[in-house]
């Protein structure tokens, strides 16, 4: 048994013009697709086979596979990525998870200035990401493929920094890129249940 590609939750015209049909026909069907099939190819008559997508990739980075866990945590972190935007989104959290995010930032704006300054900052290639850790709320980046599951950090929402998630529609344009997920583009909502799942796991 093999991992298969996700159908993206939304039509590849649904979050224009903040990301485009063209940016989800590369991103989605190029990167991602590629991503899920040399996992398949690396892991074809392993250990790995069968289990798991989060369970390759805590195997494969405490054993150090590179390879496997590169295209796992990449394969995982793109689904998570399309489901942190939705159509229509952006606004503002509500619940329990608002109720977090003020404790630990101060206000939505705190949240939104230190989400950038994570986005931003992180040198070439990688992720922002707010997680839940033991206690509350944190914003992290991570390089590459890195993911915060080998931290023992659950996500609640991310945003892809590579340069092939934006430069399409905002060339070199990071910052106009980050601005357009925060006002438009963030899901609430999956945001609120990862934040709840993860209470309840705590
Ligand atoms: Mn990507």
């Amino acid at each position: 048994m093999s991992f298969s590609l996700p159908a993206l939750p939304y039509p590849a015209d649904a979050l224009e013009p903040h990301v485009s049909a063209e940016t989800f026909g590369f991103h989605h069907g190029k990167h991602h697709k590629a991503y899920v099939d040399k996992l398949n190819a690396a892991i074809a008559g392993s250990g790995y086979e069968g289990r798991s997508l989060e369970d390759v990739i805590l195997a494969s980075h405490d054993a150090g596979d590179t390879a496997v866990f590169n295209n796992a945590a990449q394969a995982w972190n793109h689904t998570f990525l399309w489901h942190s935007m939705a159509p229509g989104g952006g606004g503002a959290p509500t619940g329990a998870l608002a109720d977090a995010i003020n404790d630990r930032f101060g206000d939505l704006a705190g949240f939104r200035e230190a989400f950038k300054a994570a986005a931003m900052g992180q040198f070439g290639s990688g992720w922002a990401w707010l997680v839940r850790t033991g206690d509350g709320l944190e914003i992290v980046s991570t390089g590459n493929a890195d993911s915060p599951l080998t931290s023992g950090l659950a996500p609640i929402l991310t945003l892809d920094v590579w340069e092939h998630a934006y430069y399409l529609d905002y060339q070199n344009k990071r910052d106009a890129y980050i601005d357009s997920f925060l006002d438009h583009l963030v899901n609430w909502e999956f945001a609120a249940s990862n934040y709840e799942a993860a209470r309840i796991a705590a």
